[in-house]
């Protein structure tokens, strides 16, 4: 332990820690602007300076370590400004058009310019635009980069793939896409941790919202909307609500109050996804085949961005199931728009996501298996919803409980936890041990692949076949599981990647909390709803049950092939 003194507090610190975690912890918070703990410590925004006695210059707090005998002012009339001037430097190469910015009232720099009290600029506005293509659906203001090199850091350390760089030089420095490519270009996964982890609006999403307004006032139309396992774990947290409030089915009277016809659930999908991917693994290891085993997962449409730009010729070893919620496109679109008489062009369908990448999944020109143009109209983010509640005043706080729509709003507590990482693989566990033994091992048995960890490694017996199982999340423990793969130095048989940390509970369209990871809470929150939940395999979702016996027939049916699977290759 090392002891110092921090504005006339006398601290004792662990040897190693930064004076921004020691201070922290006798609850002095020093400002700072581009840090985020163990990603980006390296004092770019010299918003974080202190002065130490001693010293002929300040300091920054985010990357120097304590030592004995320090002593640290942070804001003293020299510290306070420098503060000042450092932030308003940054001001003067920021567009400041907070009124119609996505990350007002939720910005790092709008709060520390009212924290400083800045309320005009000595210094000559310099905003840089650089043009964008605005159709796609990660998009980038460049007049609101701060050059912090967050969206840089998490790239790189994080997901392994450098979309970002630093461009120009001098006072022409910015951040743009890495070696003078086009976003289009860069292999981008679209995960959209850089959105996440952004301080500021220079990227955000393609906002869609409109594009819903309008469909919910055409009479013509029929508006669907499923919400995604992780949604009900984040809806709440930017509106006031509790984590007790944010029920599932105060979100589903949020969307009637929006004025959608019917509210589903994409659980409903992901208990479909596993009668199909679960029978697919069996199928698989019955015939194996090199060329497919081991089978990964393809629900996360950042993963399988990267598979295909990274590793093409892994890509048959992709599950061929769609996604949950592209599969519920696909069956709204049939054996609902049966059930209710009606054409399927009519059937608009909305999802709603913690994810960025299934604004392209949606997009994709094999997700159109019913022929109406898309299975899915528009994917809308958990921010966006948060947005159209917003402009529609709809106050949350006053509405009641309603029962989700039937037949595609009933789900099990398997389906619940596939916003988690590892929830998909004990999903499908759990089914694929009833579909080869013919009876249910404990819903709890397959948990030792629950948690945060990057990697994690599990093998479980199903009768005599020995499953040797493996979880990812982030695109940088992917890229590491493949090149193991390659190298014969691990083996399994079944693997789950999320492309995003934690899995869609830590998505890239999650609501942002500037420096916070809450990808484990939100999955705690999952667990404890498949843990109450009356139905916790898929293969006993009765809504299920009866899609087989009126519809498809059984798993992996040439109709079930046709619209609830999928070749990445096409
Ligand atoms: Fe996910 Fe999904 S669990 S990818 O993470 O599989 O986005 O939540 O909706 O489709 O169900 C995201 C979350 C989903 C899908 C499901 C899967
Ligand atoms: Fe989207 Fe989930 Fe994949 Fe992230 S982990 S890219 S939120 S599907």
């Amino acid at each position: 332990m090392v002891t110092l003194t921090i504005d006339r507090k006398v601290i004792e610190a662990a040897e190693g820690m930064t004076i921004l975690d020691a201070a922290r912890s006798a609850d002095i918070e020093i400002p700072h602007l581009c840090y985020l703990k163990d990603l980006n410590e390296i004092g770019a925004c010299r918003v974080c300076m202190v002065e130490m006695d001693g010293a002929s210059k300040l300091i920054t707090a985010c990357n120097t370590i304590v030592q004995d005998g320090m002593v640290i002012h942070t804001n003293s009339p020299k510290v306070r400004e420098t503060r000042r001037t450092n932030v308003e430097l940054i001001l003067s190469q920021h567009d400041c058009e907070c009124a119609w910015c996505v990350r007002s009232g939720n910005c790092a720099l709008q709060t520390l310019a009212n924290d400083l009290n800045i309320n005009t600029l000595p210094y000559e506005k310099q905003v840089k635009y650089s043009p964008w293509n605005r159709f796609f659906p990660l998009i980038r203001e460049s007049n609101k980069c701060i050059k912090c090199m967050r969206c840089i850091q998490v790239c790189d350390k994080i997901q392994n793939l450098q979309v970002w760089d630093v461009a120009g030089t001098g006072s022409r420095t910015t951040v743009n896409v890495s070696l003078n490519r086009r976003i289009e270009e860069a292999d981008c996964s679209l995960c959209g941790q850089c959105i996440t982890h952004c301080p500021v609006g220079a990227l955000h999403e393609r906002d869609d919202t409109q594009k819903v307004f309008q469909a919910l006032k055409d009479p013509d139309q029929i508006t669907v909307v499923q919400m995604a396992p992780a949604v009900r774990a984040a809806w709440g947290e930017e509106l006031g609500l509790s984590r007790d409030e944010a029920t599932v089915e105060r979100m589903a009277a949020a969307l009637r109050a929006i004025g959608f016809d019917y509210v589903f659930d994409t659980d409903f999908g992901a208990d479909l996804t596993i009668m199909e991917e679960g029978s697919e693994l069996l199928e698989r290891l019955k015939k194996g085949d090199a060329k497919t085993l081991p089978m990964f997962t393809s629900c996360c449409p950042g993963w399988i961005r990267f598979m295909k730009s990274q590793f093409p010729e892994m890509v048959s070893h992709l599950s061929t199931s769609k996604s949950p919620h592209q599969m519920f496109g696909a069956v709204a679109k049939t054996y609902f728009a049966q059930m209710l008489g009606v054409d399927a062009s009519r059937i608009f369908v909305v999802s709603i996501m913690p994810c960025v990448a299934k604004k392209s999944e949606c997009d994709l020109p094999t997700m159109d298996d019913v022929g109406t143009g898309k299975d899915v109209n528009v994917v809308l983010t958990t921010r966006e919803l948060i947005r159209m509640l917003r402009a529609d005043h709809i106050n949350v706080h006053h509405l009641k409980d309603e029962a989700l729509d039937s037949p595609l709003g009933t789900a099990t507590g398997a389906g619940v936890i596939f916003g988690a990482t590892g929830g998909v693989m004990e999903a499908a566990l759990r089914s694929a041990h009833y579909l080869a033994l013919h009876e249910n091992a404990p819903a709890d048995a397959f948990k030792a692949v629950r948690g945060g960890k990057g990697w994690k490694e599990s093998t479980f017996q199903l009768g005599d076949t020995t499953l040797r199982t493996a979880v990812v999340s982030g695109l940088g423990n992917a890229r590491k599981l493949i090149e193991a793969l390659k190298n014969q130095e691990v083996s399994y048989d079944f693997i789950e990647v999320m492309a995003c940390p934690g899995g869609c509970a830590g998505g890239g369209g999650q609501p942002i909390h500037d420096g916070q990871e809450l990808a484990e809470v939100r999955s705690d929150t999952l667990y404890d709803l498949d843990q109450h939940a009356a139905l916790r395999y898929s293969h006993e979702n009765p809504s299920i049950l009866k899609l087989y016996e009126d519809f498809f027939g059984e798993p992996l049916s040439p109709l079930a092939e046709k619209l609830l699977h999928t070749d990445h290759e096409a």
